[in-house]
């Protein structure tokens, strides 16, 4: 068997770069579908189509035994009082479990299982180290006023499962009320 070489990468905290690594971008159109506030969605879509959140891969193979690792960087935002998020998932292989430790910024993480019926949201801040424990699909959310970065590991070979999440949506929506940050049941979401 040909042995995979050890390699570093270097993760910027304050920015959240990761070096070298491969980029991936989401905007608002990517996830517009989520919003509750679907006229606010159309009206800032009308205007600017704002960089949601990026993710940067350090490039390792997909294969059983590997470890994938990432940053996550959520731009600050809303649409109308709800906070800016990640599209969310499952991974394909449920049985797989993940790590998100919090660089910077304050954020949550909602987390449900696969029918949707059990639903928790950890709080995300420095030094925060979120265990997701296999089957829970996961998505992030900034509820501050800077860039939530957080490094990610999990199995190379899980998988990600968007499509259910884009049927379900997730049980819980995160929005802010007179000032507050609140986790509200979320009127759109529909049991898998
Ligand atoms: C991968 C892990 C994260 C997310 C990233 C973006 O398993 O959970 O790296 O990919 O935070 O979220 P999403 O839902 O767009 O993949
Ligand atoms: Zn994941």
């Amino acid at each position: 068997m040909k042995l995979f070489r050890p390699f570093n990468v270097v993760v910027d905290f304050e920015t959240g770069n990761l070096t070298p690594g491969k980029k991936i971008t989401r905007y608002l159109s990517d996830i517009q579908h989520f919003f509750l506030d679907k006229e606010k969605v159309k009206a800032v879509l009308a205007k600017e189509n704002p960089l949601v959140y990026e993710v940067i891969y350090a490039e390792v193979p997909e294969e059983p035994g590997h470890l994938a690792h990432c940053t996550t960087i959520i731009y600050p935002g809303k649409v109308g009082n709800e906070f800016f998020f990640t599209k969310g998932h499952l991974h394909e292989k449920l049985e797989t479990a993940e790590i998100y430790f919090t660089l910077k910024g304050q954020g949550r993480l909602i987390m449900a299982s696969p029918d949707g019926e059990e639903c928790e949201v950890l709080e995300m801040f420095p030094g925060s180290a979120s265990y997701i424990p296999p089957s829970w699909s996961h998505r992030s959310v900034n509820v501050g006023g800077e860039p939530l970065i957080f490094y990610c590991i999990f199995f190379a070979d899980a998988g990600h499962d968007y499509a259910t999440i884009d049927k379900t949506g997730f049980p819980k929506v995160v929005l802010e009320r007179n000032g507050e940050v609140v986790v509200e049941n979320n009127p759109n979401w529909k049991k898998a």
